[in-house]
């Protein structure tokens, strides 16, 4: 899952691709990279982030997921508002990514239950504005556990088909360098949650605080967290840099089988734990 930032103020890329035609084109390179998704964003999370209001999240979106519907990918909306989501299906997206995981509108949950689409279902821990003032949990993995868990089981309520439910741990979401630490090494109890798992570490500080390194040098550690995931049962990796998450994915998953095929690690629609569609590679990258 390539990750495109329509927006200012991104941790990484703020303003990189602000201007729709980047966006656009930055979605397509992130294709040929090898992304099976793209994840369009028209808010920013990062700590601290102020929220954008409806009218400019619509603005900042829709014209980016009208371009990138006919080149192919599927794509997600990263959004919690129910009327950017409503939009972004009608523009083309198949995969709502709601980082309050149906708790930010009251209206999310059934126009998702309306609609033939995925759901990514993320937990943090507060709000973007002061989730990392001194997050605290009893047992960090038991507690994102449960929390995963009540909101598959309120989507469910809700009248979303289960199979249509991702789940993710929300790196870096209202959690210390121990908890995200704790998560990742332990994700192997969330997979058992039976819903295809996502994980988004890339260029996140925590790696910066290992490393020493700014947010474009985060790379290696990116992957260090992708390839162990992998091979912890995660589905999906969030990342901007696709290339080389892709390769680094490709091999690790080619190694973890004992054998090479052309198969993505992407949860199909409607997803089955276990089932993988067959793709060629996108051109471009040989
Ligand atoms: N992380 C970010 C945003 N959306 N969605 C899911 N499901 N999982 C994540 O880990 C996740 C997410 C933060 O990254 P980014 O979009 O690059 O930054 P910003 O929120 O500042 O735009």
């Amino acid at each position: 899952m390539g990750v495109v930032n329509v927006t200012p103020d991104s941790f990484s890329d703020g303003g990189a691709w602000l201007d729709p035609g980047a966006a656009v084109a930055h979605g397509s390179d992130l294709v040929r990279q090898g992304a099976d998704i793209l994840d369009i964003g028209g808010e920013s999370t990062r700590p601290g982030a102020e929220p954008v209001d409806t009218a400019e999240e619509l603005r900042r979106v829709v014209p980016v997921l009208v371009e990138l519907a006919p080149l192919g990918p599927r794509l997600s909306i990263d959004t919690s508002k129910a009327l950017v989501a409503e939009a972004a299906l009608q523009a083309g997206a198949t995969i709502v990514n709601d980082v309050t995981a149906l708790r930010g509108d009251p209206d999310m949950a059934a126009l998702l239950a309306e609609h033939d689409c995925d759901v990514c279902l993320m937990h943090m821990l507060g709000e973007p504005r002061t989730m990392q003032r001194d997050p605290r949990y009893d047992d960090v993995v038991d507690d994102v556990k449960a929390f995963l868990s009540e909101r598959l089981e309120y989507a469910v309520a809700q009248g979303i088909a289960e199979e249509r439910v991702w789940l993710d741990p929300g790196i870096g979401f209202g959690k210390t360098i121990e908890h995200n630490l704790g998560l990742l090494r332990r994700l192997g109890e969330l997979v058992a949650l039976g819903r295809p798992l996502v994980v988004g570490t890339s260029r996140k500080s925590f790696l910066g605080t290992i490393t020493g390194r700014g947010p474009l040098e985060r790379i290696p550690g990116t992957i260090a967290t992708n390839v162990l995931a992998l091979a912890a049962g995660a589905r999906v990796f969030r990342v901007h840099d696709v290339a080389e998450a892709r390769d680094a994915l490709d091999v690790a998953a080619a190694t973890l089988r004992g054998r090479w095929a052309k198969e993505t690690t992407t949860p199909t629609t409607p997803s089955t734990t276990t089932s993988s569609t067959t793709t060629s590679r996108p051109s471009g990258r040989s």
